[in-house]
């Protein structure tokens, strides 16, 4: 368990599989989302999946009809899990969990994004969302390393029920050791660890920083 989750926003699908491949033992799952596949289609995950589980970021965030459609394709696709938005409602997260339940899938729901945005609009309700979460069976929730405080707070709120996966560590300003000690679970990183020279020490490295903070040695 590295507490690594790449977060694959590369276009290309060689450079993809050969990064996967690359930081493989270095994180613990794989987040593909619009960039990847929409450049290179569907497919890409299971060709993906050979490394690592993938989380499917498609921030789904619709009619729970609709929901229910886009989980079925992506659940079809071989994704383990799919990160939706908490925004639409308990009924529209509803309809992600059920099918994800039926594929014996996970689901993550975005409380509150890590850009400086995501302090405007979701901040605000990030709180009723984790908690709407918890008590609708959600698997874990994506909440942003830019502010482990608000981290922190979360996790405070929600108990030990859910898995906590943070973006925002390195581009965006966020640290991987501040934002696990504050309560994270996981750290998704992108480009500090796909646009790295070695993505595979980069990956070591992040790794390294969160297993000597669990260990106390920060
Ligand atoms: P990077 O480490 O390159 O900043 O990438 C972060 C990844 O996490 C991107 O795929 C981004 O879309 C995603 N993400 C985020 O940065 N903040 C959020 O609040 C939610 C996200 O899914």
């Amino acid at each position: 368990n590295t507490c690594v989750i790449l977060a694959l926003d590369v276009t290309d699908r060689k450079e993809a599989i050969r990064i996967a491949e690359d930081v493989r033992e270095f994180v613990d799952a794989i987040k593909v989302g619009y960039p990847l596949i929409l450049a290179t289609g569907l497919r890409i995950i299971r060709e993906l999946a050979e490394f690592a589980p993938i989380i499917a970021d498609f921030k789904v965030a619709d009619i729970p009809n609709t929901n229910r459609l886009i989980c079925e394709q992506v659940f079809e696709a071989g994704a383990d899990a799919v990160i939706v938005q908490g925004f639409t409602g308990r009924d529209s997260l509803d309809a992600c969990i059920e099918v994800a339940s039926e594929y014996r899938k996970d689901v993550f729901v975005v409380s509150e994004m890590s850009h400086p945005g995501g302090a405007e609009f979701m901040q605000p309700v990030a709180e009723a969302i984790a908690k709407m979460a918890a008590e609708a069976g959600a698997f874990g929730l994506v909440a942003p390393a830019t502010r482990p405080e608000r981290v922190k707070r979360i996790r405070k709120l929600i108990g030990d029920k859910l898995t906590i996966i943070s973006p925002g560590v390195g581009a965006q300003g966020g640290k991987a050791s501040d934002v696990i000690a504050a309560g994270a679970d996981w750290v998704i990183v992108g480009r500090s660890i796909y646009k790295a020279e070695s993505p595979k020490e980069a990956a070591c490295e992040i790794a390294a920083e969160i297993e000597a903070e669990l260990r106390g040695e920060n």
